[in-house]
């Protein structure tokens, strides 16, 4: 009989290189949100890979970037601390690089103290032609002993298997962390928020998104008229400044009409019954600075 294989592993990398996308990819479910825009993962996200033989728990982590804030420093923090606790790391860097950058060099660096498994994977092939990237997988191998370089597009749902296979062969043998239909830590609640943030990235242009996070007031099941379950869902957008609470709520409350109808779509699909949501917004300045916010976005 095959034994059976499980641990834990950490995807690091520059921001916007495609970690989130590659863990929804990977658990074929929507876990962590996505977007054209820097920074969006904040805090440590955990996806879980059930099979017959393995159960693989991911954690996605924020991107490196040059940190601004105290949001800034401790969504970097959460990334490096991540590597004491796990067993393998895949390192995700992006197809069109050319040379090592500084981002991508503090990380090696950092994978290099830990001296664990480390798979480099190259993403967004699909913006590159194959051959172009023989040069940029020497200059990493001359680096570090990698396990294994795999070349994938996450948007594109290719070379997820490779990953895969890689992973279950590293991994040791170990019991069964969590039970096999859970396939994240993060609360619904949780969730909720995330995918509102997300609406909210995706309409906004300039420095308002990241100046935001979301806070849900009120989640609770009742039953319609017609005894049919509903949810109420208040919710509201934090922002910076007055100026940028106009531009999220928009000429005539459009652009915030626009982020609850998405939002409340991908709500009523992850929690499979309807949903009737209310989003305000509010300014609250320097948030990005204040301990008692940020630590909400800390490692538990
Ligand atoms: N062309 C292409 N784009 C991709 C691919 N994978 C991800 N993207 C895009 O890259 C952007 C960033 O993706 P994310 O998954 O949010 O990136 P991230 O690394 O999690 O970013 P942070 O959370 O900020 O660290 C999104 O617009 C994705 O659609 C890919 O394989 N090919
Ligand atoms: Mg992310």
């Amino acid at each position: 009989m095959e034994k059976f294989k499980s641990g834990f592993v950490s995807l690091v990398g520059r921001t916007n290189v495609g970690k989130s996308t590659l863990l929804n990819a990977l658990v074929k479910e929507k876990v962590a949100i996505t977007a054209n825009k820097v920074q969006t993962t904040r805090t440590a996200i955990k996806a879980i890979l059930n099979d017959d033989n393995y159960q693989i728990i991911i954690t996605d982590t924020p991107g490196i970037h040059k940190p601004r804030t105290k949001l800034g420093e401790t969504m970097i923090n959460t990334a490096f601390t991540m590597f004491s606790e796990v067993d393998v790391i895949m390192f995700l860097i992006e197809a069109t690089s050319n040379e090592i950058g500084r981002g991508d060099r503090r990380i090696l660096d950092k994978i290099k103290e830990s001296n664990k498994p480390c798979i480099l994977i190259i993403n967004k092939i699909d913006l590159v032609r194959k051959d172009k990237l023989l040069k940029l997988i020497d200059i990493y191998k001359n680096e570090y002993n990698f396990e294994a370089v795999i070349l994938i597009s996450a948007i594109k749902e290719d070379g997820i298997q490779e990953i895969i296979d890689e992973l279950v062969k590293i991994l040791p043998e170990g019991p069964k962390y969590y039970a096999d239909d859970e396939y994240t830590d993060q609360t619904v609640r949780q969730m909720a928020e995330e995918i509102i943030r997300e609406k909210a990235l995706k309409f906004l242009n300039d420095e308002v998104p990241h100046g935001i996070y979301v806070e849900i007031e009120k989640f609770k099941e009742r039953k319609t008229t017609k005894k049919e379950p509903i949810y109420d869902i208040d919710a509201i957008i934090y922002c910076l400044r007055e100026s940028h609470k106009g531009i999220i709520i928009g000429k005539g409350g459009n652009l915030l009409k626009k982020i609850a109808t998405y939002s409340r779509k991908d709500i009523e699909e992850m929690l499979d019954t309807k949903v009737n949501l209310k989003v305000w917004v509010k300014v609250k300045e320097d948030w990005q600075e204040k301990e008692n916010i940020v630590n909400k976005f800390k490692l538990k």
